[in-house]
């Protein structure tokens, strides 16, 4: 009998799973785009982070006695929106360390492979519920699919460089999920041998972070970094220590003693601790730029802690990732219109951009260079990428080429050239261009006005090809590039090729050196070589000349 149909018998009924801390009861749901699945929501990973635990590591969840509820997604890490023109206050609760699984079957004669969603964000938005992050589209495909709730923003990023706040806590949510998914996943059908970890933005850079930190070997088979890489500059934070500093005297703490700070902060309120944008430079005060205030800190070592990361990013990558890992990875045609999206004040970027030579230079510069130097980068790379343009309207695309490698497009194709150039770890590259009516993030943002000259597939994108937000019509060009994308991501999830066979009528090559192949997925799928040749160049030259640590 067909196990579709099957499944479809037990619609709406609940099913009970036994997992290491206890019972969970979820249900079989219905999907619209193919079988009815079954969905296990708000399950406790960790024990909630609260009081003395603020800001700490992760500890492992109690067991607990009878029946725990699996019919709703749990309450989410505390976040606020800095894409969409929401003016909405943040929202979500500390006690937030859930995860949600969702399985074509909980008993297969086959175990299944397993994807495990890290949501991006910018570390101070979004969470795994399905508004956003559902598996409808996936799990067609005959895969599990985990979403993950995670500590954001100064609750989960905060790092005062003591013991007390080390920093990295929301990584370590990260990476106790994890251990939670290659513990319990064969409960519900999942082979702990065939795990993907994927992610998009701030969840794509914790994805390549999870590739090399200490913590997360072993936990994972496969790994697909989506818009975000260790290799920029956004993820990695800056003097952290002296932001804490900043905040602490800002919400009224004047002591000096590291204990007394880690002891207010601790007492403070959850409403003091979201959205606070603490810049601890000229640069990040005066530039009209987008921002990542709470990152990834380089751990010192306390005692035997686990650390979750240190040393230099591309240093670490140069070092290897995890063995035997499977990468994928890649960027969107128009990254750069994120710049715009995050509350800055376009006038002023091209007012800035016009002024100001420094305007044009990339960030590892700002903080390793003298200025004098930064002015000569800063007047190349204008001259680069404006010619003898003023910034305005009229030249966006210009600007934009500059934000997409400023932003992403370089440290993503670092990560691609030192992981084939080092270990020779097996690597794929794309660059995706699906248009459609599903490319909404400029109608979200509210920057359809000003990119209205022509389609653009902007960062983010390509999550509508991967998780549902609206209804699609299943007979329509949209869907079919629904259908092409989930393929490619479950062919990989489940042989570490994202094209095994020729039924997608394209061979897509791991990325080497000599050829630097990748593919472009639009409507089509269209092999090459060589992406942005010109520009990574350019990039490369520079950094090579000025600051070569910086150079795949
Ligand atoms: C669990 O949630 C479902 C759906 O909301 C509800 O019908 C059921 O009564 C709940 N069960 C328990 C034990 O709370
Ligand atoms: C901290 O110092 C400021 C400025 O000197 C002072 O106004 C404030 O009262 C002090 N706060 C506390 C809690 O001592
Ligand atoms: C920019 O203008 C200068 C002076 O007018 C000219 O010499 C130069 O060739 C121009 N550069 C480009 C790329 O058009
Ligand atoms: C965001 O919303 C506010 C209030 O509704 C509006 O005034 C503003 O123009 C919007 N911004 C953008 C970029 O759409
Ligand atoms: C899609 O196309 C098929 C075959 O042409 C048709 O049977 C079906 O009703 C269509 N579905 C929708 C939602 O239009
Ligand atoms: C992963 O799952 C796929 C699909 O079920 C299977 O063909 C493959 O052998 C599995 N790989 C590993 C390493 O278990
Ligand atoms: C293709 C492949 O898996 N290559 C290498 C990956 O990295 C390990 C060492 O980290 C090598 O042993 C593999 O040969």
């Amino acid at each position: 009998m067909d196990a579709c149909y099957l499944i479809s018998l037990l619609l709406s009924r609940l099913i009970q799973v036994q997992v290491n801390e206890g019972i969970i009861q979820g249900q079989v749901v219905s999907n619209p785009y193919g079988c009815p699945f079954f969905s296990f929501r708000g399950i406790p990973y960790a024990e909630p982070p609260v009081g003395d635990l603020r800001f700490k590591a992760p500890q492992p969840k109690t067991p607990w006695e009878g029946i725990r509820n699996a019919t709703e997604h749990a309450s989410h890490c505390f976040k606020y929106e800095i894409f969409t023109n929401e003016t909405n206050l943040p929202t979500g609760s500390e006690d937030c360390l859930y995860l949600n699984v969702y399985s074509p079957n909980i008993a297969p004669s086959q175990p299944f492979p397993v994807m495990v969603y890290i949501h991006g964000g910018g570390f101070v938005s979004g969470s795994g519920d399905d508004d956003r992050y559902g598996p409808q589209f996936l799990i067609r495909k005959d895969v599990i699919v985990v979403t993950i709730n995670y500590r954001l923003e100064i609750l989960g990023l905060l790092s005062l460089d003591t013991e007390d706040i080390p920093g990295n806590a929301g990584m370590k949510d990260q990476v106790a999920a994890l251990r939670w998914v290659k513990n319990n996943i064969v409960k519900f059908g999942g082979d702990p041998d065939n795990i993907t970890v994927f992610g998009e933005s701030a969840g794509g850079a914790s994805v390549s972070f999870h590739l090399v930190s200490p913590m997360s070997k072993g936990l994972f088979k496969r790994a697909i970094t989506q818009s975000g890489t260790l290799t920029s500059w956004w993820p990695n934070t800056f003097r952290a220590r002296d932001r804490a500093l900043l905040l602490a005297k800002q919400l009224g703490c004047n002591s000096t003693d590291d204990k007394e700070i880690a002891e207010f902060f601790r007492a403070q309120p959850t409403e003091n601790l979201v959205n606070k944008r603490i810049p601890v430079t000229y640069w990040q005060a005066g530039k009209e730029t987008p921002d990542v205030y709470y990152g990834i800190v380089q751990e010192k070592e306390f005692g035997n802690n686990e650390r979750f990361f240190y040393g230099h990013p591309f240093d670490v990558l140069r070092k290897g990732i995890h063995e035997g890992v499977e990468v994928m990875n890649g960027y969107t045609e128009d990254e750069g219109i994120l710049y715009f999206s995050t509350g800055v004040n376009s006038d002023r970027i091209f007012e800035q951009a016009n002024h100001f030579l420094e305007f044009f230079v990339p960030e590892p510069y700002t903080t390793d260079v003298p200025l004098a130097t930064q002015m000569e980068i800063g007047s190349k790379f204008k001259n680069f990428y404006m010619k003898n343009k003023t910034a305005s309207r009229d030249s966006l695309d210009d600007l934009l080429k500059y934000f997409n490698m400023e932003l992403f497009v370089y440290g993503i194709i670092s990560q691609e050239k030192i992981i084939a150039k080092y270990k020779k770890n097996k690597s794929y590259l794309y660059k995706f261009t699906c248009k459609s009516e599903l490319n909404t993030f400029i109608v979200n943002t509210g920057l359809d006005q000003l990119f209205n000259y022509r389609p653009v597939v902007a960062h983010g994108d390509d999550l509508r090809y991967i998780f549902p937000m609206e209804n699609v019509d299943i007979n329509s060009t949209a869907f079919k590039m629904i259908e092409q994308v989930t393929t490619l991501w479950t062919n990989f999830a489940k042989y570490g090729d994202p094209t095994p066979d020729d039924s997608l009528g394209v061979k897509w090559l791991p990325y080497t050196i000599e050829n630097e192949d990748y593919l472009d997925i639009g409507e089509n799928l269209v092999p090459g070589t060589h992406p942005e040749k010109e520009e990574v160049q350019f990039w490369e030259s520079n950094f090579r000349e000025f600051l070569p640590e910086y150079v795949p």
